[in-house]
């Protein structure tokens, strides 16, 4: 069956780009089983990640945020990085000018090999102490439920930009430079409901680069891209990037 119209132009665009900038959701994991967060699967106890991904909420109970954390932690360290992950990192290493900006901070792009990437939203396997703000590397399953720093016995919070907090501004600066400054982006599994990353697409299309998304759904971006491929992340983006 030959590949969708959307499908042939996209890959006509990847090959011969030497500057590619990907933004990437939950959407990309989901084929490895990490739960997307306005999927079915998402809810923990009824409640949001709006609701505990939040310095309010760490602060009215940070036990609680700390369960949630933990039983995240618990599923994604049992996920590997899926055909998709992988396909990236062959991207990465073939064109010239390219930057990965990711909304997840399950940790599969680096664990697939990602370097030229942006946590903007963090990693769920590292801590920040509350007291002395050290940043530390955690992978402990489980982590004991208040943890505390091991330099000055502070509690820890996760290393990650909660709602309603500014995202690391070296991460804002190189995200909205290889956002402005691409020949194509390609937008992978996002419900493009949370900022600043989704403005990234009317940010590209204003620079005059060419945009696509791979998404399950239509999306509020489905508007702004030049094409929108629905499918799901490891069948299509192996497919974009295969050469030939
Ligand atoms: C900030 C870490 C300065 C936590 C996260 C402007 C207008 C309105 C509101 C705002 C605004 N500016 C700022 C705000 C407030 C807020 C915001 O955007 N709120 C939203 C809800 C309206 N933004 C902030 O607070 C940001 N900070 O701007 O600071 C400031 C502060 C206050 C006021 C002004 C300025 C910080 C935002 C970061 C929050 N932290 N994550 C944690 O993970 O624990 S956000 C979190 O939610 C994720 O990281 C991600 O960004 C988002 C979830 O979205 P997705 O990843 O897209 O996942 P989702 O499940 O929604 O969608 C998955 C998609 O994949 C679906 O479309 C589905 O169809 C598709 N899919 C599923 N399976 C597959 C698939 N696609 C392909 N293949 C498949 N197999
Ligand atoms: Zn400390």
């Amino acid at each position: 069956m030959p590949p969708a119209a959307g499908i042939v132009e996209v890959k006509a665009r990847l090959a011969d780009a030497r500057a590619v900038t990907v933004l990437t959701g939950a959407g990309i994991s989901a084929d490895s089983g990490v739960p997307t967060f306005r999927g079915a699967d998402g809810l923990w106890r009824n409640y949001r990640a709006e609701d505990l991904a939040t310095p309010e909420a760490f602060a009215r109970d940070p036990r609680l945020v700390w369960e949630w954390y933990n039983w995240r932690r618990e599923i994604i360290a049992t996920k590997r990085p899926n055909p998709a992950h992988h396909a990236l990192v062959e991207l990465e290493q073939r064109v010239e000018r390219f930057w990965l900006i990711t909304q997840n901070v399950d940790g599969l792009h680096p664990d697939a090999g990602a370097r030229q990437l942006s946590e903007i939203h963090g990693n769920i396997w590292k801590v920040r102490c509350t007291q002395c703000r050290q940043v530390h590397r955690n992978r402990a399953v489980p982590i004991p439920i208040l943890p505390l720093c091991p330099a000055c016995g502070g509690l820890l919070r996760p290393h990650i930009v909660w709602f309603g907090e500014s995202l690391d501004p070296d991460d804002l600066d190189r995200s909205a430079a290889a956002v402005g400054s691409c020949e194509v982006l390609l937008i992978i599994g996002t419900s493009g409901l949370v900022y600043p990353a989704a403005a990234f697409a009317s940010l590209a299309k204003q620079a005059g680069s060419f945009v696509a998304e791979i998404n399950l759904d239509p999306t509020p971006n489905s508007e702004i891209v030049n094409v929108a491929i629905q499918g799901r992340a490891q069948a299509v983006v192996p497919e974009l990037i295969r050469s030939t």
